[in-house]
């Protein structure tokens, strides 16, 4: 089954929006296979923004997301790359749409709470680069015969 990687990014963690956004998530019907509080590296901030190198925005975005723990997520199920970019709305918050997690709480482009992989490319990508293969959990849940 599919899997994507998530992300609730410092202002989010500062903000006591881990629950909510994971609680999202599972009412959704997605699977959490992995997941870990942690605090990123420059170096490994460089590596996962590496696509946004030549951005002037590059430095202040490798500063925030080093600026405290984040919430590092797989989750697992049926098309969740591009649903949960939907969940997830706009990048900016003024454009993400009500209902939308970034249209719900954020404010600014700058700190707009969640990441999430936008292709199956680089949803491999990132999970490979946060978490090891014994990081990622294989489980069934007794809800899927109610989800599929
Ligand atoms: P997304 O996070 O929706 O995939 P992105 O990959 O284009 O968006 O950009 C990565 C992050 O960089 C984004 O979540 C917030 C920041 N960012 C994007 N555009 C920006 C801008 N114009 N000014 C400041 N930060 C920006
Ligand atoms: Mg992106």
């Amino acid at each position: 089954m599919e899997q994507t990687f998530l992300m609730v990014k410092p202002d989010g963690v500062q903000r006591n929006l881990t629950g909510e956004i994971v609680n999202r998530f599972e009412r959704k019907g997605f699977k959490l296979a992995g997941a870990k509080l942690m605090q990123i590296s420059d170096e490994l901030a460089k590596t996962h923004y590496g696509e946004h190198e030549d951005k002037p925005f590059f430095g202040e975005l490798v500063q925030f997301i080093t600026s405290g723990p984040v919430l590092a997520m797989v989750w697992e199920g049926d098309n969740v790359i591009a649903t949960a970019r939907s969940m997830m709305g706009k990048t900016n918050p003024l454009e993400a749409a009500p209902g939308t997690i970034r249209g719900d709480y954020g404010v600014t482009v700058g700190k707009n709470i969640i990441h999430g992989s936008d292709s199956p490319e680089s949803a491999e990508k990132e999970i490979n680069l946060f978490f090891g293969d014994n990081d990622i959990i294989t489980y069934s849940k007794q809800d899927s015969d109610w989800i599929y």
